[in-house]
């Protein structure tokens, strides 16, 4: 932070990064459109391509107004350094192809965002690299599976689509011992919630535009590890290989989105809990997944390392598939969508949708059921979600209880 020093959250997530004072005052950071960047002279211009000179060159590379957000990200994350790219899936694919090279080894868990899996098993293993999924809800399975190839470990917690929880304490400590790189997805939890950094890991990938942009206007990715893994991710994998840079008018809106971050996370957590507490006891909900749920046999690790639920629930109907699809289509207010983090309730069907890269049979290998329904609680007024769900389990009635 410049001339504003904190520790606190919310103040970092408001000014770290950002001297008004060195642009005229502004209280917003200035958008930077330019996509190259002029040299006092040629030798300038050289040392900056040398790394030997501080300073942008073009805005594939760097930009002034992604370099605040890629300040401010680092330091909610509390990472040494932060890098951003045109989305989430830029990040993942960016940071994995810089730390791997053919006949090397990723060690990922069972359960991924649906592109994340599509990129592992369809992309990267066409270049000659081992992707090996392993059930990383137990540690003792993450260390037998290591083998000399093994270069990263790669894991979501908690997992899209089933909430799945992973100890990234116990899992980036046996990587840490390995000598292998840990990554970590915190779209779900973002900082306000969980900091992978603090509990050992290498480096942090999220979907900015879930929770981090937090109003589903824009597509962006972030990436936080160390300086110098950043500086690889940089010129390794956005600049050589990717080219998935973050357009500045993007830069821009998360920077705006990250001011309410820790507000609305408290908002979509305390709507989230009484939803799924709610739906826990409904006689037509079969099952429900939420880290904060009591009932939850991952409660405990949740209360380790989450501050709050979140504000993502994963439920299964009595009646299964066709109840869910019946229900989904009767809701009014909650919207039937993708993505997840809007201001908007979200409902999507994962089979059918964000988790249709993988194969049916991979789905069940996997732990995805056909009937799994993920609900991303939005900001409206619990009661009025409450009353939505209500409405759309009512018109269920001749079937669930026939
Ligand atoms: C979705 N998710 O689930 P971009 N990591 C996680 C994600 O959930 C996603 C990405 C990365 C959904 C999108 C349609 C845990 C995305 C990829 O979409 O590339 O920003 O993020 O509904």
């Amino acid at each position: 932070m410049a001339n504003i020093q904190s520790n606190k959250f919310c103040t970092k997530a408001i000014h770290a990064g950002y001297d008004s004072q060195l642009h005229e005052g502004a209280l917003n950071p200035p958008l930077h459109l330019s996509s190259t960047f002029a040299f006092e002279d040629i030798k300038q211009g050289a040392d900056r391509f040398a790394g030997n000179a501080e300073g942008h060159i073009y805005s594939r590379i760097s930009n002034p107004t992604l370099s605040i957000l890629e300040k401010r990200i680092a330091a909610l994350e509390n990472a040494e350094a932060g890098l951003c790219t045109a989305s989430g899936m830029a990040a993942i694919t960016s940071v994995l192809l810089t730390l791997l090279s053919h006949g090397d080894e990723v060690l990922v868990d069972k359960t991924l965002y649906g592109c994340t899996y599509a990129f592992l098993n369809h992309g990267l293993s066409k270049f000659g690299i081992t992707v090996t999924h392993v059930d990383m809800t137990n540690v003792d399975n993450v260390a037998e599976a290591i083998s000399s190839r093994t270069k990263v470990i790669y894991f979501e917690t908690p997992a899209n689509p089933n909430m799945r929880l992973i100890d990234i304490a116990e899992v980036c400590h046996v990587a840490n011992q390995n000598e292998i790189v840990s990554v970590v997805d915190n779209t779900y939890s973002t900082p306000v919630i969980t900091r992978p950094i603090d509990l050992g890991a290498d480096v942090v990938v999220h979907s900015a535009t879930k929770y981090l942009g937090g109003h589903g206007d824009l597509i962006g990715g972030l990436v936080v590890a160390s300086t110098e893994l950043i500086e690889r991710f940089r010129f390794e994998g956005v600049k050589d290989m990717t080219g998935a840079c973050m357009s500045p008018f993007t830069a821009m809106l998360i920077l705006r989105g990250l001011k309410t971050l820790e507000l609305r996370m408290q908002r979509h957590a305390l709507n989230a809990d009484y939803i799924a507490g709610w739906l826990n006891k409904h006689a037509f909900v079969k099952k429900i997944y939420y880290p904060f749920d009591t009932d939850n046999c991952q409660f405990a690790l949740a209360k380790k390392q989450m501050h709050y639920g979140g504000g993502m629930i994963a439920f299964e109907l009595e009646g299964g598939f066709q109840q869910g699809l019946q229900f989904m289509d009767a809701l009014q207010l909650v919207q039937r969508a993708v993505s997840l983090g809007d201001a908007e309730s979200l409902i999507q069907h994962p089979a059918s949708m964000t988790h249709s890269t993988y194969s049916e049979e991979e789905r069940a290998r996997h732990g995805i059921s056909n009937s799994l329904i993920r609900l991303s609680v939005g900001l409206e007024d619990k009661d009025d979600i409450q009353n939505d769900l209500q409405y759309a389990l009512d018109t269920l009635k001749n079937f669930i209880a026939a």
